[in-house]
């Protein structure tokens, strides 16, 4: 237990609201965690999976309403309303707290409630954030001591850390999509999720502290809180290896990229990829440490991936496969039931004789096995490309930022801004076809600026003057700026690109970019490879296809921008003076 007077009187304060049976401090220890797993298998919210096949591993199936994260029931609570902006929605704070807690009033009955103090970060680090949730869910739970930092060492740290510490209160009622709130108090330091118990809804660590609260006090603080992977790449031409961070909406095969396995043509010139991140960075302004200016350091504050199984195989992502084969959480995917073992749509090619689906019901034809957002929870040191620098406190120097998104038809393979200006242009101007990670219509184009539409906890104005004051006090040190797109198709609908391992070879232009190692094309959209280097050796590609992936179309940059214009326009906002300004030739009136 911890002594801290602030911690004790917001647990005693919860449990008087909420009115558990028993109270159950958990401190991460394998003897604890062990029984939390036995319970769980006992009261059926587990299944265990056969030990052999996957040791230490469980199946947790989800109430069938509640399995993505659900944007329309997001909020933020603060003072005032365009605090927020046009991306969140905004609630009155009070009358909010007042509405949840009579809820989640006398919800823990007969039930335990678990208190989770845990560190976003590696404990005692500048860049990490202490909370606490408290849960009624013993999955949710089990997933928090996966997914953050819980142990002896975080429980010493709270005890000076007074009041700095965010509140993450879950309760799981009783699932009622209708009274489902999961609501952000930035200026109470507070999260209080009801009626969910789906993993962004309900690992209060993971979005609602790491991406919406942390962005808010990001722009306090002066630093930045991304829904970005983290990785780490050695190249035979450079000595020491280089990271790159990367933001891609949900869905987009960020953790494909960040566990990427360099395929044979790549790894027998001793590429390597490391991976120190999956979904989420904090990114720190520091002085570097040859005292030549300032630089961008970036850590992953998770402790673990909450990975989505559909799309994840061997061609795709062996080392997550490799990652979730033990002492993992699979959340709504299918059910081996002839050997204990768990299967999603794609994972091989054959459907498993004797399976139930996600929802533990017989094999039916035309529907779904897994769910589409099904999940696998797996600690970050089970990831056999996992990054050394993964437990640096203080972080890794970053390169080259890539922004990217899902476009069939626009935005070619690869493009680099001009300067950084250019570059939060690029990240503004994100849009991207939808997936199953958030309830609503699949494959619907959306506009998603640097991939923190769902995440950006304040005005996404502020948001954009944010990165361009960053950018200032980085100077010539800044990273590189990138924009990617895997996903361009041709008149059959089928991907040019191969993607998966082969997106190496972009990275390698991006890096050899980065070190003035090779030219490109100048476009008035930004620096695009020459097709001559671009390394395509051992690819099957047609280079006419090729070609229309690398330079995109004069008049759809210009519809794009006005488009995007419009849209900010539309949503009260414009795009900032010092992007218009930077380069005439992108906005010109007479081009638009
Ligand atoms: C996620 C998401 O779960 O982005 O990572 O939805
Ligand atoms: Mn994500």
């Amino acid at each position: 237990m911890i002594k801290n007077k602030y911690v004790l009187n917001w647990v005693s304060e919860v449990k008087n609201l909420v009115e558990p049976n028993s109270v159950i401090w958990l401190d991460g220890s394998k003897k604890q965690t062990e029984e939390l797993r036995k319970d769980s298998c006992k009261s059926g919210e587990l299944i265990k999976l056969n030990e052999n096949f996957l040791p230490g591993c469980y199946l947790h199936r989800s109430n069938p309403n509640d399995v993505a994260r659900v944007e329309s029931k997001t909020f933020i609570c603060c003072e005032k309303k365009e605090d927020v902006g046009f991306t969140n929605n905004w609630h009155e704070p009070n009358a909010m707290l007042d509405k949840i807690s009579k809820i989640a009033k006398g919800s823990y009955k007969n039930r335990k409630m678990y208190v989770i103090p845990f560190s976003m970060g590696h404990v005692g680090s500048k860049f990490s954030k202490l909370g606490i949730e408290i849960t009624d869910s013993v999955y949710v739970a089990l997933n928090m001591l996966i997914m953050t930092r819980v142990n002896n060492k975080v429980y010493e740290i709270f005890e000076s850390s007074d009041n700095n510490w965010t509140k993450c209160l879950h309760c799981s009622c009783n699932c009622d999509e209708d009274n489902r709130y999961v609501c952000h108090f930035p200026e109470k330091n507070m999260v209080f999720s009801v009626n969910s118990s789906y993993g962004g809804n309900a690992l209060l660590g993971k979005k609602c502290l790491a991406l919406r609260l942390a962005s808010y006090m990001g722009k306090k603080e002066g630093w930045l809180a991304e829904h970005m992977l983290i990785l780490e790449i050695k190249t035979p031409y450079i000595d020491k290896a280089k990271y790159i961070c990367a933001a891609f909406p949900s869905g987009c095969g960020k953790t494909n990229l960040a566990m990427l396995k360099p395929g044979k043509t790549f790894e027998e010139k001793g590429y390597k990829i490391k991976c120190v991140g999956d979904d989420i960075a904090w990114l720190r302004v520091v002085s570097n440490s040859d005292s030549s200016g300032k630089i961008l350091r970036a850590i992953n504050p998770e402790n673990g991936f909450f990975g989505v199984g559909i799309g994840t195989n061997e061609k795709t992502n062996p080392n997550a496969l490799k990652t979730a084969s033990r002492d993992t959480i699979f959340t709504n995917v299918a059910y081996n039931t002839e050997n204990g073992t768990v299967w999603w749509e794609d994972l091989s090619e054959k459907i498993p004789k004797k399976i139930l689906d996600w929802k533990g019901e017989e094999f039916k034809k035309n529907s779904w096995m897994a769910h589409p957002n099904s999940r696998f929870t797996s600690p970050a040191v089970n990831c056999p490309c996992l990054s050394s620098e993964f437990e640096n406190p203080d972080g890794v120097p970053i390169s080259a930022v890539i922004f990217g998104g899902r476009r069939a038809k626009f935005t070619p393979l690869v493009l680099q801004s001009k300067n950084w200006v250019h570059g939060v242009f690029l990240g503004m101007a994100m849009s991207s076809e939808t997936t199953a990670a958030a309830s609503g219509k699949v494959g619907v184009l959306r506009h998603d600026p640097f991939g923190m539409i769902p995440f950006c906890g304040y005005n996404i104005f502020d948001y954009f003057n944010h990165w361009l004051e960053i950018g200032k006090t980085l100077n010539e040190n800044a990273p590189k700026i990138f924009n990617v797109n895997w996903f361009r198709t041709d008149d059959n609908g089928d991907f040019i690109w191969p993607g998966f391992s082969e997106n190496l070879r972009v990275l390698d232009w991006i890096i050899k970019r980065c070190e003035n190692k090779v030219s490109a094309k100048e476009t008035t959209y930004g620096f695009v490879p020459k097709i001559s280097d671009l390394n395509v050796e051992n690819l099957n590609i047609d280079e006419k296809k090729l070609i229309s992936i690398l330079e995109d179309d004069k008049i759809l940059w210009e519809k794009e921008i006005k488009e995007t214009e419009n849209f900010y326009e539309k949503n009260g906002g414009k795009i900032p003076d010092e992007i218009k300004n930077y380069s005439p030739p992108l906005f010109k009136k007479s081009q638009l």
